[in-house]
C-alpha cells in the first residue's frame, strides 16, 4: 500500500515514475516561459504514456551538477506544478531543500523524492505534518564529489542499514509506513560494481516492508556496460527497469514511460 494524499496504490503491479526535468531557458530573460510550457507538455505526455507518478525536478538533485539556489530552484519547478493543477495523477518533487518541499506541498505535490533522505534540518517535520509521501533515498558523498572514490566493505549491507535507519526515523517523526518509500539510489556514489551488486540483492531491501523504487534510467551504468551515449540507452533502460521490478522493485522511475509501460505488461501478464 501506498498514499501520496489522495492517491492510493494497492501495488499489486510495478508503477511507473516518470521523469519531468525543468532545465533552465537557455535564452533566459530571468522568466522561465519556454521550460514552463515544455515541462508541462512533457507532464501531459508521460500521462497519455501511462505514467502512475511524476516526478518533477530543477535540476540540483543531479550527481555532479553545478549548485541551483532555492529561489531559482521555486522558480523553476512551481510555474510547472501549478500548470499541472488538477492533473489525475500524483506530483512528486526531487528536492532535498525542505523550502522547496513546502512551497511545492502547497501547490499540488503530493510526494517527495528526496535523494538526501529527509536529512536536511526540518524536512522530517515538514513532511510529517502532510499527508504526502515521500522517497528515502540512499547515496554516498555529496551530489559535486561523491562519484570520485565510492568505497563501501559492503555496498548492499551498508545501504540496507542506512534506509533502515531512514525509515525509522521517518516513522519516528510520524509519516506512516503507507507513506515511506525506500531507494538504494543507483548511480549516487557507486561504481559499477556496486550498482550491480545492489540490482543482484534488490530483493533483500523488501525485508524492510516498504516499497522500492529503483531509478537507473539512461545512467552511466547502462552506458558503461552497453558503450552507449545517453540518448541510446533506451533499451538498456528498459532492460534495468524490468529487472528491477523482476526483484521486487515496486516503483521503477523513468524517462521513457511508453516503453517501460509496454515492457512491464508482458511481465505481468506472464506472471499471472
Ligand atoms: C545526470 C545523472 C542527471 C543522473 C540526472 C541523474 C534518482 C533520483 C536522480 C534515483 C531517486 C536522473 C539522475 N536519480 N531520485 N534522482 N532515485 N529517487 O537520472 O535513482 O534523473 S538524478
Amino acid at each position: 500500500m501506498l498514499s501520496c494524499g489522495k492517491f492510493h496504490f494497492d501495488l499489486t503491479r510495478p508503477l511507473v515514475m516518470g521523469i519531468v526535468n525543468v532545465t533552465p531557458d537557455s535564452f533566459s530573460d530571468g522568466g522561465h516561459h519556454a521550460s514552463t510550457a515544455a515541462a508541462i507538455a512533457h507532464a501531459r505526455q508521460l500521462l497519455q504514456d501511462g505514467a502512475d507518478i511524476l516526478d518533477i525536478g530543477g535540476e540540483s538533485t543531479r550527481p555532479g551538477a553545478a549548485y541551483v539556489g532555492e529561489q531559482e530552484e521555486l522558480d523553476r519547478v512551481l510555474p510547472v506544478i501549478e500548470g499541472l493543477h488538477g492533473i489525475a495523477l500524483p506530483i512528486s518533487i526531487d528536492t532535498w531543500k525542505p523550502g522547496v518541499m513546502t512551497a511545492a506541498l502547497a501547490a499540488g505535490a503530493c510526494m517527495v523524492n528526496d535523494v538526501n533522505a529527509l536529512q536536511a534540518e526540518g524536512a522530517l517535520e515538514l513532511v510529517a505534518n502532510t499527508d504526502a509521501a515521500v522517497c528515502l533515498m540512499h547515496k554516498q558523498g555529496d551530489p559535486h564529489n561523491m562519484q570520485e572514490q565510492p568505497h563501501y566493505r559492503n555496498v548492499t549491507d551498508e545501504v540496507y542499514a542506512f534506509l533502515r535507519e531512514r525509515v525509522a526515523a521517518a516513522e519516528a517523526a510520524g509519516i506512516a509506513r503507507e507513506r515511506i518509500v525506500i531507494d538504494p539510489g543507483f548511480g549516487f556514489g557507486k561504481t559499477l560494481a556496486h550498482n550491480l551488486d545492489l540490482l543482484r540483492g534488490l530483493e533483500s531491501f523488501r525485508a524492510l516492508g516498504v516499497p522500492v523504487l529503483a531509478g537507473m534510467s539512461r545512467k552511466s551504468m547502462l552506458g558503461a556496460i552497453t558503450g552507449r551515449e545517453v540518448g541510446e540507452r533506451v533499451a538498456a533502460s528498459v532492460a534495468a527497469a524490468l529487472l528491477a521490478v523482476q526483484r521486487g522493485a515496486a516503483i521503477v522511475r523513468v524517462h521513457d514511460v511508453r516503453e517501460t509501460v509496454d515492457a512491464l505488461r508482458i511481465w505481468q501478464v506472464v506472471n499471472e
